[in-house]
């Protein structure tokens, strides 16, 4: 099994360059973000617990998105992979999933980090705001409070990762098409 995280920060192209990679390489594609939305949209207990915190740009809390995880994992005993998009966005998360995977006797192979800057972010997410019809796109302090939350609780993921020597970096900049080829380039040398 090649499990494989897609890191970044919030409107760095993971959602988008996930569905690529899971038809070129047949992962099962787990997005927390997307996960949560469906909640939402049913709206289950879990979902409505959700939205007040994505509107206001924070985190849900571990314990949810863990159990969510969990269940999706072991929905699907016989994929070839997984590629994990939003998740682990805490040192908590993190720590669950190498626990869950453990016990599968599996770990994550490769942490691929989009890296793009912050003026490009923010350009992206207000593209974004005009047709996706998201409660966290539209309010500017909304996405200050997401960047502040990804420096502050996510980004430490990347050095829990680093310390295995697991995470590369690669340039989130420039054309979908050429990210993705940046992104395959990655997957095809590491293995
Ligand atoms: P997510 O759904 O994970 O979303 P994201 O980080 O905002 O976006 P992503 O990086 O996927 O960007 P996208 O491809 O759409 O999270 C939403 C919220 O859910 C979180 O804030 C949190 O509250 C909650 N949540 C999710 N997971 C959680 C967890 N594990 N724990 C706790 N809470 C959790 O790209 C953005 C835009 O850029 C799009 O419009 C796209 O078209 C455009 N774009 C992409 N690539 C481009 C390129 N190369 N050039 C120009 N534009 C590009």
């Amino acid at each position: 099994m090649y499990n494989l995280i897609l890191f970044g920060p919030p409107g760095s192209g993971k959602g988008t360059q996930s569905e690529l990679l899971i038809k070129q390489y047949g992962f099962k594609h787990l997005s927390t973000g997307d996960l949560l939305r469906k909640e939402m949209k049913e709206g289950t207990p879990l979902g409505m617990q959700a939205k007040g915190l994505i509107a206001e740009g924070k985190l849900v809390p571990d314990e949810v998105v863990i159990g969510m995880i969990r269940s999706a994992v072991e929905a699907h005993p016989d994929v070839p992979g997984f590629l994990f998009d939003g998740f682990p966005r805490t040192i908590a998360q993190a720590e669950a999933l190498d626990a869950l995977l453990a016990e599968k006797d599996a770990a994550i192979n490769n942490v691929l980090f989009l890296k793009v800057n912050q003026e490009e972010l923010i350009k992206r997410l207000i593209g974004r705001a005009e047709t996706s019809g998201r409660l966290d796109d539209a309010d500017p302090e909304v996405q200050r409070k997401r960047q502040e939350v990804y420096t502050n609780e996510t980004l430490p993921v990347a050095a829990h990762y680093a310390k295995a020597g697991i995470v590369k970096d690669i340039d989130g900049e420039g054309s979908i098409d050429d990210i993705f080829n940046r992104l395959a380039a990655a997957i095809g040398s590491l293995g």
